[in-house]
């Protein structure tokens, strides 16, 4: 697991050179904005359930057959096992937001989720569909204007963004 500082110098480390000035400064200017990126995740995390069951609904209504009989996500069992993973998702998106580095989220929830559902016989595009859900929900949130002081979040939110992407575009 990295963070956007450990990612920077294992690179270094691996070209035997220095920490170059633009990287220098591109960790400055995270550093600069760190009470933001603080704040995003905090948001999140404070509004996980309602993430989480806002998009699940919004999936069951999309795709109603995954909760009709013999659908993926019918009995109790199943939809706990799928508003679980959706959580467990999300959690690594903060995990990601927070550190700044996609690695915690690659290699400890997106390496070999695709396998794991195709084994299971869950439909990774359904999951891909409820993490986008959970995307515009989050980013909704995390950047709402009302409440704090306004700055500019728009690189803070194509990087929370891309982070979603990632998970969905590693199951669907
Ligand atoms: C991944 N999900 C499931 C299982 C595992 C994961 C390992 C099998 C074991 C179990 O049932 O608990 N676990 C999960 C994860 C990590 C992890 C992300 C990362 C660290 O350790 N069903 C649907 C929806 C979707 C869904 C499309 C959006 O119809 C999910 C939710 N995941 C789902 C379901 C099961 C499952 C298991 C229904 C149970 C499948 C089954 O037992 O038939």
């Amino acid at each position: 697991m990295l963070d956007a500082f450990t990612k920077v110098v294992a690179q270094a480390d691996t070209r035997g050179e220095f920490v170059s000035d633009a990287q220098i400064d591109a960790l400055k200017a995270m550093v600069s904005e760190g009470p933001k990126r603080m704040d995003v995740v905090n948001r999140i995390t404070s509004n996980s359930s309602t993430i989480v069951a806002n998009a699940a609904r919004a999936l069951f209504a999309d795709q109603p057959q995954l909760i009709a009989p013999g659908g993926n996500a019918y009995t109790n069992r199943r939809m706990a096992a799928c508003l679980r993973d959706m959580e467990i998702i999300l959690r690594y998106v903060t995990y990601a937001a927070f550190t700044g580095d996609a690695s915690v989220l690659e290699d400890r929830c997106l390496n070999g989720l695709r396998e794991t559902y195709s084994a299971l016989g869950v439909p990774g595009g359904s999951v891909a569909t409820g993490v986008n859900k959970m995307k515009e929900a989050a980013i909704a949130i995390a950047n709402d204007p009302n409440g704090v002081t306004r700055g500019d979040c728009n690189s803070l939110m194509s990087e929370l963004s891309s982070y979603f992407d990632k998970a969905a575009s590693a199951v669907g």
